[in-house]
């Protein structure tokens, strides 16, 4: 590849951010079409996600026979999971499996972020600059960042004051951190901290979590995947795929009951007990309503309160434990994978309320809530993300006319489906906001989003044109589609990362399109079917310019 930030000509035909499942898939198909790529990936490896999130009990919370490449049948074909659900270590050794197969890290720069992403109207060219210094000028710019990469840690007073060790569990060292013995604290009881504490508990010396909300843990179930069960995967491989591509999570599951209404007591206890033991999100396949309707919520949220209270022993702690001000889903659904619960009954384990006694400071030797001092040497931050628009807004992305991304969505982010933003043509944004992204198993909709748009690039090869560019009445449209739709949905219950509200001064906008995998495919396909209804298509730049419809 030719380095070239002189203008006019291209020196690659795409550039593409990130080397996770969506970044190596998004590379393997623009190289299929024949185009030039070069893929920027701030990591020493590819992985993504699962490059970064190695802290102790890191696991996908999707089943492992559908978190994983359906494209590819020999990749298929040579892999087996371990397990149920799969952990980190082992989706990281898939990914580094799938991108040697597929013969892709010749076309990554490793080590490298792209800092910024520059549309050049006069010559009709992004130009990429990143963090080494190197500038790149390239036809389409694709952002397979993924959803969740922008750790976020708050702004605790005196946060530097702690001599301790402190860690994100998003920036976990690569050769582990020592526990034993440790006073450690968590900050954090979302998916994250709800995976992380049975492992840290039995590691360090004494253990505190760092409670704010509490959360409705559901067991996993994970188990050994034996022999058999592999058999009858692969037997009916591509059926469970197809299923999970029109389903509404991304995930072969069927619904077992409409809603809770007409269904006796007896009925509801063992249509919920059945979900409890077939565990994960199969639990929230028990009643299609559950997000929807009231009644239904707070009968299955009652459910998994009544389920904390039997597995912790003090009454006192059970209580703090157990979730009343949001609805059970209204926040992302955490899995349980160790006794998340009973951890809780051990004597060496700690719960801060820090709702009821917020942590005011850290000092030198801990941190300092409005009730106690908690002596710690190592702090562990769970803390999330500044997710969804977070590792897209990291980059300077500036569109036409000077106009940037962050400009555009001052307000929250607008996409024409979650794919592309208007007044930047040729950025693809895969798995972008406003897309069913992390309501859904994320590579079910990857390989949706990355065969949408390699399907787009060819169709404008073949029909001639140089550029694509969403209507911006159709992102307007889009935009509200979703909002009304998490409007009717309990999403607005909680002060959740899915609306911004865990970044102080974050917009407070639903952002994943709430309405199903299934709806949001056939949306898509409805668009390419009626021409790319919505995209305006052209030759030259300004053939796509002021692209009012
Ligand atoms: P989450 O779900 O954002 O959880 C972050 C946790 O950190 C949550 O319990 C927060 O409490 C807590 N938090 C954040 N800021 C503070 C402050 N200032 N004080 C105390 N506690 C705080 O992140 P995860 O990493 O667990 O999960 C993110 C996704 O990654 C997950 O859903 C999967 O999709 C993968 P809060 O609830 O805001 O009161």
């Amino acid at each position: 590849m030719t380095r070239d930030d002189t203008g006019g000509t291209a020196a690659v035909d795409a550039v593409v951010v990130g080397a996770g499942f969506s970044g190596l898939y998004m590379s393997h198909r623009l190289r299929e079409l024949g185009l030039s790529v070069q893929v920027f990936e701030k990591a020493p490896d590819v992985g993504g996600t699962w490059y970064w999130n190695r802290y102790p009990g890191a696991r996908c919370d999707s089943e492992s026979h559908i978190y994983c490449y359906s494209f590819s049948e020999e990749i298929r074909e040579e892999w087996e999971w371990s397990e149920r659900y799969p952990e980190q270590p082992e989706i990281l050794d898939y990914l580094r499996f799938a991108a040697d197969h597929l013969d892709l890290r010749e076309q990554i720069s490793f080590e490298t972020a792209v800092e910024s992403a520059t549309f050049d109207e006069d010559a009709g060219t992004w130009t990429v600059e990143t963090d080494g210094g190197e500038s790149v000028t390239s036809r389409f710019f694709i952002s397979a960042v993924g959803c969740l990469s922008e750790p976020y840690t708050p702004d605790f007073d005196n946060r530097d004051a702690f001599e301790g060790e402190s860690y994100h569990t998003a920036r976990w060292p690569q050769n582990g951190v020592e526990l034993a013995g440790k006073r450690v604290g968590v900050i954090g009881t979302g998916s994250t901290g709800i995976q992380l504490t049975p492992e840290v508990a039995d590691r360090a010396g004494h253990l505190t979590v760092f409670q704010r909300t509490p959360n409705y843990a559901v067991p996993a179930r994970n188990r050994p995947l034996g022999d058999d069960e592999w058999a009858e995967i692969k037997a009916n491989y591509d059926e469970i795929w197809e299923d999970a591509r029109f389903s509404w999570l991304g995930m072969p599951f069927e619904m077992t009951h409409a809603t809770t209404a007409g269904l006796s007591d007896e009925e509801i206890r063992d249509a919920l007990e059945e979900g409890w033991q077939a565990g994960g999100f199969r639990f929230l396949h028990t009643f299609e309503d559950t997000l929807f309707n009231d009644d239904t919520n707070e009968i299955v949220s009652e459910f998994l309160r009544e389920k904390i209270r039997e597995q912790v022993d003090d009454p006192e702690t059970a209580e703090k434990l157990v979730p009343t001000a949001h609805p059970y889903g209204s926040k992302r659904p955490p899995m349980d994978y160790g006794g998340y619960y009973e951890t809780f009954n051990r004597e060496d384990v700690t719960l801060a309320d820090v709702a009821e006694n917020p942590i005011t400071e850290f000092t030198p030797e801990g941190i300092q809530t409005t009730a106690n001092h908690y002596d710690l040497d190592t702090v562990i931050f769970a803390t999330g993300f500044d997710a969804m628009t977070g590792a897209l807004l990291a980059m300077d992305i500036e569109g036409r006319d000077g106009y940037t991304l962050e400009e555009a969505w001052e307000g929250g982010p607008r996409t024409y489906l979650g794919l592309g933003v208007d007044g930047f043509p040729n950025l693809f944004t895969i798995t972008g906001p406003q897309s069913p992204s992390v309501l859904s198993n994320m590579p079910v909709s990857i390989e949706q989003h990355v065969d949408w748009i390699a399907d787009c690039i060819e169709y404008m090869q073949s029909e001639g044109y140089e550029y694509i560019e969403p209507q911006s009445a159709a992102a307007e449209r889009w935009v509200s589609q979703t909002n009304m739709l998490a409007d009717q949905m309990l999403f607005s219950e909680a002060e959740s990362w899915y609306r911004g509200a865990n970044v102080p001064d974050k917009p407070r906008v639903f952002t994943p399109f709430p309405g199903g995998v299934e709806t949001y495919r056939r949306e898509c396909e409805r668009v390419v079917e009626n021409g790319y209804e919505g995209f305006e298509f052209g030759q030259s730049v300004d053939g796509v310019a002021g692209s009012a419809d």
